[in-house]
């Protein structure tokens, strides 16, 4: 039977929750070595949420030595393989057992529907757990052409110490992704969550223990990006860093690599994703898709698709689709309204920015459509209703930059050859996505899309098996599928010769 969800039900659950905001190091929560703490303000009403460890050099330095003495001792990557894949399995069940807290945490500090937060956040994030969990037991080596007088192995091996570091929009789906293949591979991890979105990280490490992973294999310091997410990148004994977040970060983030012990690094940035209608559409397709595709998340999804080239003569009968389908399916309310599909953005000083990228855009000539004010401003919290912007260039600072708000820029085309310029005229290489009957342009279309990832007539759909990432400045290395293994690990060559 499936149980009937009220706003009561969370308030009365949020009652009885305990927040624990300490770093989770070697096995154990550990407040910040300086004893200083910082308190998240809630999205969805704007009052005091967790307290949490504001971490700094001296967390990550212990931090790190703690995950760096799990990985020498042994105690996880020798272990048998079978009994590895049963502890993952262990923490994606638990995970999937706790899931109403697990979504509470995560609504506390993003401020998206608790219910959107419980069917996909937790389930993704348990379902990626699991995924990795399963490959351990199936990851063969290699064995090189030698000929007879030799055998050379060529084994995969795990890196050492991963450092991750993630974004507040979907932090416990992209904590799985990184999570799930580091330690699958035989890597220990320090994850330094985003800021504004600490507390499930924390509970996914000490429901990890609780399945059996070993103290240090897994921690957690929290903390600012400068305080804790820098000293991490820097750190000499991390051998990589898989970071998810800004572009701009990101090159800081090439930067501490290169200026330290050339760690590897990993890098999903932002995008600027173009979701391309010609006129044989099925333009109810395409508006359903245009409107989740931007604005699921309140929009701040780095794969959104922000930007909506649309042909010419289906221009204005497309955005009043677009219209209705935002006005019947995508209810913005207090997250913990059973009706909500979308809720509040992450904290006020992003709702300012965003506010003010669109009074930007309007004064450059963006005309507005619909929508893209600032709604329920009596909760306290921090809401804009999603909106679009038409008769724009792709010039305009509405159409080029990431806005990371409810905000489609709708720009019309005429031929298919200006709309594949428009589509790859961007910094970004996340994703696209083209909606046609005709498969051969689809097709012509979607291999000359500069994008990680190219939908056809639907936008936003993946598992598992499919790798994500960008071109371009949406960075590199993919995350997601059995390649996402690969860059936790390296080749090692043993060569024995005989005789
Ligand atoms: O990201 P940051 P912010 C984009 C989106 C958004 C903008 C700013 O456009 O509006 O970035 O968001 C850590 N050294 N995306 O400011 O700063 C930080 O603590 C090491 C797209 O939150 O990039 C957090 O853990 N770490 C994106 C993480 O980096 C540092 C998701 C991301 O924060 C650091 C989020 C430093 N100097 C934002 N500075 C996506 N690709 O999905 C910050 N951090």
């Amino acid at each position: 039977m499936t149980k009937t969800y009220t706003r009561d039900y969370w308030e009365s659950a949020l009652s009885a929750l305990t927040l624990e905001g300490r770093n989770f190091i070697g096995g154990d929560y550990r407040s910040a070595v300086s004893g200083e703490t910082f308190t998240r303000i809630r999205p969805m009403d704007g009052k005091p949420g967790g307290t949490l460890a504001r971490g700094t050099v001296a967390d990550i330095d212990l931090a790190v030595a703690s995950a760096r003495a799990a990985f020498e001792s042994g105690v996880w990557r020798k272990k048998d393989p079978l009994e590895k894949k049963k502890i993952m399995l262990k923490w994606a069940e638990l995970i999937r057992a706790h899931g109403e807290e697990l979504a509470m945490l995560e609504t506390l500090d993003v401020g998206k529907p608790v219910l959107a937060s419980l069917n996909v956040d937790v389930r993704l994030c348990a379902d990626g757990i699991q995924f990795y969990g399963e490959m351990i037991d199936k990851m063969y080596d290699e064995i090189a052409p030698t000929g007879p007088s030799a055998r050379a192995l060529v084994r995969k091996v795990p890196l050492g110490v991963i450092g991750a570091i993630t974004p507040w929009n979907y932090p416990m789906i992209i904590d799985a992704w990184k999570l799930g293949p580091s330690i699958a591979a035989g890597n220990s991890v320090v994850l330094k969550p985003a800021e504004q979105s600490s507390l499930s990280a924390i509970r996914l490490a000490s429901l990890a223990v609780e399945a059996g992973l070993p103290a240090g294999v897994f921690n957690v310091v929290t903390g600012y990006g400068e305080e804790a997410g820098k000293p991490l990148a820097l750190h000499m004994d991390v051998d990589m860093i898989a970071f998810t977040g800004s572009t701009e970060v990101g090159k800081l983030i090439m930067g501490y690599a290169a200026q330290s012990n050339v760690k590897r690094v990993a890098l999903e940035l932002g995008g600027k994703s173009p979701l391309v209608v010609f006129e044989d559409a099925d333009l109810d397709a395409a508006a359903s898709a245009a409107a989740w595709g931007c604005f699921y998340n309140s929009g701040e999804t780095c794969h959104a698709s922000t930007r909506l080239l649309v042909q010419r003569s289906v221009q204005d009968k497309l955005i009043e689709k677009i219209k209705a389908v935002t006005a019947s399916d995508i209810a913005l309310a207090h997250p913990f309204e059973p009706s909500a599909q979308i809720g509040a953005l992450i904290e006020e000083a992003h709702m300012t920015k965003v506010l003010g990228m669109i009074a930007a855009g309007e004064k450059e000539g963006a005309r507005r459509a619909f929508g893209a004010e600032q709604v329920l401003s009596e909760t306290g919290g921090y809401y804009i209703s999603p909106g679009v912007f038409v008769d724009m260039t792709n010039d305009m600072s509405l159409a080029r930059q990431e806005i990371f708000g409810p905000v489609l820029a709708a720009i019309p085309f005429d031929t298919e050859e200006e709309a594949l310029k428009l589509a790859n005229d961007t910094i970004y290489g996340l994703a696209g996505a083209v909606f046609t009957k005709d498969m051969d342009r689809a097709h012509r279309f979607s291999e000359e899309i500069h994008a990680g990832t190219v939908w056809i007539n639907i936008y936003d759909m993946s598992n598992f098996a499919t790798p994500f990432g960008g071109f371009k400045q949406s960075g590199f290395g993919r995350d997601r599928s059995v390649h996402a293994i690969d860059k936790y690990c390296d080749y090692k060559t043993i060569w024995q010769q005989f005789g």
